[in-house]
């Protein structure tokens, strides 16, 4: 047995809402991505340390109604679970439609269309398997009859008839959560081991008050047994100051050799503020008494975990510190690139010797619907994205540029536009709680043909810059952008940083980008405490 080391957090940046399966020697790893598309990336790994995104799971519009949500609606989180030759994710459209469940042989891909289960209300739906050969969806509900506090769910069980897809037989509620009054019991798993059901399941909410809780039975039906050590891992006693916030919502993973890992969701917020949103998170897992004992002797997230498995190299990691995208020299954009919500495929095209062309679309990005953007998730408190514009294609009523992304209704965005005079203008744009503010304005000079725009963050602040001709030009400096933070915005995300075109009127103008890049300007040792 070899042995590696993983860093927390394994999964830097937005990719939250872990679930994990293991076929044989390899692992696979899914996320809630809201009004991303595509959505829940599915990444891959040998080693549980390092991984590397292997597709898309909902990659085809059709699967992927977004239109018209909010930001933090569409998908949350998903469960992936694999029998008998079968990938099952199944997960909810919280935009349109719901639960469903989605099928591949080949977890890269093409997954089937959504089959939506009718009759399964609320959200966090998993998948088990029974060893009779049954199958069981476990979801979470609130309660609405004479409900005392919001917050107040079930997790309940019903069979599910996988042939037909659909549910079958009566629901059950079966857990409301370990404590008395606790607060969003959400995000079950269930798993069979020495004659238990064992659920885990998040409790408190996904923010500060994070838990992992479990329970058992001998019978799936109940009644479940309390484990009164409850919570089995959680930061909220921690302290606000804690680097590491908001731990909860796990999924277990055995190794082939018997050994026991957790993966889960947390935050690293900056002096309160959390700009990345919710990571991923590893950690060891024993068995004692019955019950599991998260990273024994610590009880907490550690920054590093040590994993009895064979290290395994991908070929595209997830996670690094520098990407740098020559779309000149590119044939198709990775699987890391998002959109927002339904894209339009004719506003995005990648062209040989040309570069990446967006056409400057009409819709905002405050608005519900799909403006012309597509980005990378943020991975690192401390970075730099530059991308290189083609000044031929700048127009005036038109702006391209980069936008730091929380939602839409707090972003900022670097814009170059064309003044009445033929001018280059660059500005800079805060957008807080849907009302956007021209925050810095440069007029650039010189015969240049192209030009270089950056958005670099360090921490809190963000500073927006250009080079032409060589000569660097600082647009905005120490701008305060606490506000694309979880704490300010709300929602479930974290931020991603990408490329945007944008008109005021309809126009087949498209903005030519030659290269994105991005890179960490920070050491990432130590990434767990910060
Ligand atoms: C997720 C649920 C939750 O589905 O947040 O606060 C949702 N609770 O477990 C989105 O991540």
């Amino acid at each position: 047995m070899g042995m590696v080391t993983g860093v927390n957090p394994i999964l830097p940046g937005f990719y939250p809402d872990p679930s994990i399966c293991a076929v044989g020697d390899d692992y696979y790893l899914v996320h809630s991505t809201f009004s991303y598309f595509p959505g829940i990336p599915i990444m891959h790994s040998r080693d549980l340390v390092h991984w590397e995104q292997i597709g898309n799971v909902m990659d085809r519009q059709s699967q992927l109604p977004l239109n018209g949500g909010e930001h933090s609606q569409g998908l949350y989180a998903p469960a992936i679970r694999y029998h008998e030759g079968i990938f099952y994710v199944i997960c909810t459209n919280e935009t349109e439609g719901g639960n469903f469940i989605v099928t591949a042989e080949n977890p890269a891909g093409p997954w089937s269309e959504p089959a939506y289960l009718q009759g399964a209300d609320g959200i966090d739906p998993t998948i088990f398997f029974d060893d009779d050969g049954k199958v069981y969806y476990i979801g979470t509900h609130p309660i609405i009859e004479n409900r005392q506090y919001d917050g107040e769910c079930h997790i309940w069980i019903q069979e599910l008839d996988l042939e037909h897809r659909r549910l079958t037989g009566k629901p059950k509620d079966v857990w409301s959560g370990s404590m008395h009054f606790v607060h969003w019991p959400e995000g079950p798993h269930l798993y069979k081991k020495e004659g238990y059901y064992y659920m885990m399941l998040a409790e408190g909410g996904t923010e500060r008050n994070h838990s992992v809780t479990m329970c058992r039975s001998r019978n799936i039906w109940g009644p479940y047994e309390n484990h009164f050590c409850n919570p089995i891992l959680t930061h909220r006693h921690l302290g606000k100051d804690y680097p590491v916030q908001c731990v909860g919502h796990g999924d277990f993973v055995k190794t082939p050799s018997g050994e026991w890992y957790m993966v889960m969701l947390a935050s690293r917020p900056i002096d309160g503020y959390t700009m990345l949103g919710r990571e991923t998170f590893l950690a060891k897992v024993v068995w004692e008494n019955g019950w599991p004992v998260v990273n024994p002797g610590m009880g907490r997230l550690t920054e590093k975990v040590e994993v009895g498995l064979t290290e395994w190299e991908p070929e595209k990691p997830a996670a690094v510190c520098k990407r740098i995208y020559h779309f000149r020299e590119m044939k198709e954009l990775g699987y890391e690139f998002l959109y927002l919500r339904n894209p339009d495929r004719q506003m995005y095209c990648l062209c040989p010797d040309k570069g990446l062309k967006l056409r400057y679309g009409t819709h905002t990005l405050m608005e519900k619907a799909s403006p012309t953007y597509v980005g990378i998730r943020q991975q690192h408190h401390y970075f730099r994205a530059d991308t290189v514009v083609m000044t031929d294609s700048i127009f005036q009523d038109c702006e391209a540029g980069i936008a730091l992304l929380q939602s839409n209704a707090y972003y900022l965005r670097s814009a170059l536009t064309k003044g009445t005079d033929s001018e280059i203008i660059l500005q800079a744009y805060l957008c807080y709680n849907l009302e956007e503010k021209l925050i810095a304005q440069k007029v650039l000079t010189g015969a240049q043909d192209e030009i270089r725009m950056s958005l670099e963050v360090n921490g809190l602040t963000a500073k927006i810059e250009a080079v032409c001709d060589a000569v660097e030009i600082s647009v905005a400096r120490d701008i305060d952008i606490r506000s694309l933070s979880t704490e300010v915005a709300g929602g479930f995300v974290g931020c991603t940083v990408g490329m945007y075109a944008l008109s005021k009127k309809q126009t087949k103008n498209e903005v030519i980008l030659k290269e994105f890049s991005y890179q960490s300007t920070k050491c990432c040792c130590g990434v767990a405490l910060r």
